[in-house]
């Protein structure tokens, strides 16, 4: 056990061993036997760059010794913030091999998120690119290394390097394995019950919580996500949400390759982008979040090109509601597949042979036969059928813990292990479930998840400001979008630039940046004296009405 882990209780983890849920092996080995099977088999697609399994293997072997001679190995954290890329691919599975634990993170994060994540896992590893949609991630990692002395590697991918940073490619074209064994690799091969690696929770306390994943869970959830989206040697999977993201990790780039599929990459989002890939390279399975969806059903490439080979849509994230999943029917034929999953684990899906209403009502239901969940009132009553309450939820492939967090445990678990999702549920006659909200204090930004608390704390520490709530306010295209409420202190003034220059400076990822700022006399409370967020969001929803409506002009702020 990793210390700061929670374990299945032990008669429960027997039971999942038993029933071959838990295969008790770990990541790397099965993805070698995969690229053993499959090996002339393409694997990769990256731009001009495409290899086979062969070619993959022998790369994520050789990155995977470098990795054990620089003690990137044994349970060590690395920070991934890659873009989609084959290094990442490779240094992913070459970390797996050696027991090494990615931390996924995302190329959109900044200085003050890395921070607090590479604090507290005690990062030994950060890999970065040197620069990626115009951000230089050098300059940042050199500020940053000097407060984490834990810190010992940070690896750049494309090229360019700098003093005390280790070039990836020097790494992957240096030919390690004709010095020493690939079979050394077996020494450090990790324990199937140990973490494979860190997610992060959309969190809506603060920063990020980390929800350690183990082989054998995170394997047993992507073996069913590849039956469920029917991956096998000759589909073809397209990544264009940010690879590392639970959703497009554990339920396309791993199931694609352990089954002999292959994985394109892409960088963009846009409609051009994905339609000419799907036409080109004849993908069969895309996940994508709702707002990029509308964007594709709006543009001419999506309705010119030919996208015949889609066999599976996957949308989830966020709420796709039913007029849009009609449309994908409409647009793309019987292709969509709703999902409603989260890093800590439960995956919901529609299935192919769910009647058409249920497939664009439902958000699905759990993939495991082992998943069990109810449906609860806030004192964990079950309420009637059909009623709306909280899902909460355990199994084989949902975690226990937060790691290192055992008071966001006492909370954000019951007392029997079940993970209370937050999320406000009802259950559809089909029994699929149907998400109507959540309960949890979080914006959900077409898929990227914003802690209201995170981003208050920030905002403040601006001079200014006196009192904050962010809230999110409706939005037709990215579902929510973030406001921020604030009062000033006397004399003080602020507008929107002002405050995301400054939350800018605190080095925020951009999505969380509020994209309103409503200031205030005061804010609303309850009769606790909480600030009243229900209120807020009635207010701005109002507003945005009026404004709609043609009744008010948008404030300047
Ligand atoms: C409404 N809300 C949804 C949906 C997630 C598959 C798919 C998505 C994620 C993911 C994932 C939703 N409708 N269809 O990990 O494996 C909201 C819920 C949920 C939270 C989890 C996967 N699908 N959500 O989005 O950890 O509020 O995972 O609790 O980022 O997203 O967010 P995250």
């Amino acid at each position: 056990m990793l210390e700061g882990t929670v374990a299945w209780p032990s008669d429960v983890a027997s039971r999942y061993r038993a029933r071959g849920y838990w295969r008790g092996v770990s990541i790397g080995d099965v993805f070698e036997e995969a690229a053993q099977r499959h090996a002339e088999r393409e694997a990769v697609i990256e731009d001009a760059k495409r290899v086979t399994y062969r070619e993959l293997r022998t790369l994520v072997n050789r990155v995977a010794l470098h990795f054990a001679e620089r003690g990137i190995c044994s349970g060590r954290r690395v920070i991934f913030q890659l873009p989609n890329s084959l290094e990442a691919i490779v240094a992913y599975f070459a970390c797996l091999k050696v027991g090494a634990i990615p931390i996924a993170c995302l190329p959109a994060h900044r200085q003050f998120e890395i921070e607090h994540l590479a604090r507290f896992t005690g990062a030994f590893a950060w890999l970065i690119p040197a620069t990626y949609r115009e951000f230089n991630f050098i300059s940042m990692a050199e500020d940053l290394r000097e407060k984490l002395p834990e810190l010992r590697e940070i690896i750049v991918t494309d090229g360019a390097c700098g003093k005390n940073l280790t070039s990836y490619d020097d790494l992957a074209l240096d030919p390690i394995e004709q010095r020493r064994s690939p079979a050394a690799l077996n020494a450090l091969r990790p324990r199937p019950d140990f973490p494979a690696v860190f997610q992060l929770s959309g969190g809506s306390t603060g920063l990020p919580k980390v929800i350690p994943r183990t082989h054998n869970d995170y394997l047993y959830n992507s073996y069913l996500l590849a039956s469920q989206s029917g991956f096998c040697a000759d589909g073809t999977a397209l990544i264009a949400l940010p690879m590392m993201h639970n959703f497009p990790l554990a339920g396309g780039v791993q199931p694609g390759l352990l089954r002999g599929a292959r994985i394109v990459l892409a960088h963009k989002t846009d409609p051009e982008t994905i339609a000419n890939l799907i036409e080109s390279e004849g993908v069969t399975w895309l996940c994508a979040v709702p707002a990029m969806v509308l964007n594709w059903l709006n543009s001419p490439a999506f309705r010119h090109s030919d996208l015949s080979s889609l066999r599976s849509l996957a949308v989830g994230g966020a709420r796709l509601h039913p007029e849009p999943a009609r449309r994908v029917i409409g647009t793309l034929g019987p292709v969509l597949t709703q999902v409603y999953g989260m890093a800590e684990g439960l995956c919901c899906t529609t299935r192919p042979d769910d009647p058409e209403e249920v497939i664009i009502e439902t958000q699905g239901r759990p993939i495991s036969e082992a998943d069990e969940f109810r449906i609860v009132d806030e004192r964990l009553n079950e309420v009637e059928p059909g009623e709306i309450g909280e899902l909460i939820t355990r199994g084989p492939y949902t975690i226990r813990g937060y790691y290192k967090a055992p008071e966001h445990n006492r909370t954000n678990f019951t007392a029997d292990g079940f993970y209370r999702t937050g999320d406000m549920v009802r259950l559809h006659p089909s029994g699929n479930l149907v998400i109507e909200g959540r309960n949890k204090d979080l914006i959900n930004r077409g898929g990227e998840k914003i802690s209201a608390e995170e981003v208050e704390n920030l905002i403040l520490s601006h001079p200014a400001v006196l009192s904050a709530a962010v809230v999110a306010m409706p939005d037709p295209l990215m579902g929510e979008r973030s406001c921020a409420y604030v009062t000033l202190r006397q004399g003080g003034t602020l507008d929107l630039a002002q405050l995301n220059r400054f939350l800018e400076h605190k080095g925020i990822a951009r999505f969380k940046l509020p994209e309103r700022l409503e200031v205030v006399a005061s804010l609303p409370v309850t009769a606790v004296g909480k600030i009243s967020k229900k209120d807020l969001r009635d207010d701005i929803k109002r507003k945005l009405q009026e404004e709609g409506a043609g009744l008010t002009r948008r404030p300047s702020s």
